[in-house]
């Protein structure tokens, strides 16, 4: 079942729509948006240069530098009086970008969310529980907007007071639970300590998102609340949630492509690539009007599958976003993204899901840390045991990593736990 007819729309309908869009999208930046007049003007282009979709590849990017650069407002292509809605993405360094939406784009957004909602499985009848924090951050307000749209009832708790969440969990009914994926395993965690199993409660679906999680992670969760787990992903900078997300078939994410035209492209040369392979997507949005962008570089890591899906929808399907192109660490000359640690060490018995990933410098030489938790307390006596575990640990992330990482283990609970996006890396190299 689909939430809107429109998903399932025959490639060559969904290409004239897109041209249509793309065209008024250009003409519409190009007018309104001081930015995106220069950008066109120092190259000479024209909006009417722009015949077919092809002609895309002659927009030159446009980056996160580029919105820091317009702080906080000068990407907006209306006044201020038609925004009726202002969201941020924090950033962990610098100035955060500003977005802005408006009457329609907050209408076009809920429609998205509840879509890729819809997707995942949610119903009328649900009673879902929104653990995002509110605020300038997208990911609380744009599920609850499209969680109503399908008429769920929304439970809106916020990020934060872990017991207090389980508590509600239980005593409301929630069906669906919507959080990052790191948080729903803390979740998980003070649900345990609590002495409330999965079968007291009636979760049976999880919304995931904002971050990345491996599949293992995903079973884990699955696990532990014995739910389905779903991916979802998205940006501020383009709209928030509701960019893509999973269906029931759980192989890719479909992409909302009558909203967003997609490319990927090599993160180091620019050129575009094929289908099925790896790079950054680039995304252009095609509707918005408070902050249309063109050829934006997500920096987020993934290949796009153009095959039609078992579930009926034709939109192209994004693998699973594997990392972010300023995530990927640099250790001896060597590219390691966080996320294949995480499935490494997923796959072994006797440690816990939570780990800490830290970079230093010994001399010239970088040194990768992976702290990594014991399941299981009582490990911390059997020092052979221990030993053997370590060794484990060390000579998978060897063979997958082609490099030598030094492995704790630590006890049970000891790092970090997050009620948002994980913070699991710390590049101290930096720092010296
Ligand atoms: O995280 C929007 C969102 C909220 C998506 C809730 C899904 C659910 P930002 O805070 O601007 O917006 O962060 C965007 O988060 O470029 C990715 O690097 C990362 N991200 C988001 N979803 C996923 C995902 C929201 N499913 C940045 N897998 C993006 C991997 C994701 N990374």
């Amino acid at each position: 079942m689909l939430f809107s007819k429109i998903e399932a729309l025959g490639r060559v309908k969904l290409e004239e729509l897109q041209l249509e869009r793309l065209r008024n999208t250009v003409d519409y930046a190009y007018k309104n948006v001081p930015f995106y007049r220069k950008l066109f003007d120092e190259r000479g282009l024209r909006p009417e240069d722009i015949k077919t979709l092809k002609d895309i590849t002659k927009i030159p990017f446009t980056t996160k530098d580029d919105l820091r650069g317009a702080y906080p407002y000068g990407m907006f292509a209306v006044p201020l009086r038609k925004v009726v809605r202002i969201h941020a993405s924090s950033g962990t360094t610098g100035k955060p970008t500003v977005v802005g939406y408006t009457r329609k784009d907050i209408e076009t957004w809920a429609e998205l969310v509840a879509r890729i909602a819809f997707m995942a499985g949610v119903r009328e009848e649900d009673i879902a529980q929104i653990a995002f924090s509110y605020g300038l951050f997208t990911g609380a307000f744009g599920l609850h907007y499209g969680l109503e749209k399908i008429g769920a009832t929304v439970i809106p708790i916020s990020s934060g007071n872990t017991e207090r969440q389980i508590r509600i969990m239980k005593d409301f009914g929630s069906t669906v639970l919507v959080s990052t994926p790191s948080y729903a395993l803390y979740m998980a965690e003070i649900a345990d300590e609590m002495g409330i199993k999965s079968s007291e409660l009636k979760l049976r679906l999880g919304l995931f998102g904002a971050e990345g999680s491996t599949k293992e992670m995903k079973r884990e969760i699955e696990r532990r609340f014995n739910i389905v787990a779903t991916e979802n992903y998205g940006l501020s900078e383009i709209i928030g949630p509701g960019v893509s997300g999973e269906c029931h078939v759980k192989e890719g994410l479909h992409i909302a492509e009558d909203h967003f035209l997609v490319e990927i492209i090599d993160p180091d040369t620019g050129e575009n690539l094929d289908y099925g392979e790896k790079g950054e997507l680039v995304i252009t949005t095609l509707t918005k009007e408070a902050m249309p962008l063109l050829r934006y570089r997500t920096r987020d890591i993934t290949s796009l599958n153009p095959e039609p899906c078992k579930c009926g929808r034709t939109f192209v399907r994004m693998s699973p976003v594997q990392g972010r192109t300023d995530d990927m660490l640099i250790i001896r000359g060597v590219n390691v993204y966080p996320s294949q640690i995480e499935s490494v060490l997923m796959g072994i018995k006797g440690i816990g899901p939570h780990y800490e990933i830290i970079v230093t410098k010994k001399g010239y030489l970088d040194e990768l840390t992976v702290n990594v938790e014991l399941a299981d307390p009582e490990m911390l006596e059997k020092h052979r045991l221990l030993e053997e575990l370590k060794e484990t640990v060390r000579s998978k992330l060897k063979s997958v990593l082609q490099i030598d990482v030094n492995v704790r283990l630590v006890e049970p609970k000891s790092l970090a736990r997050f009620e948002g996006k994980a913070k699991r890396v710390k590049d101290l190299r930096k720092q010296s």
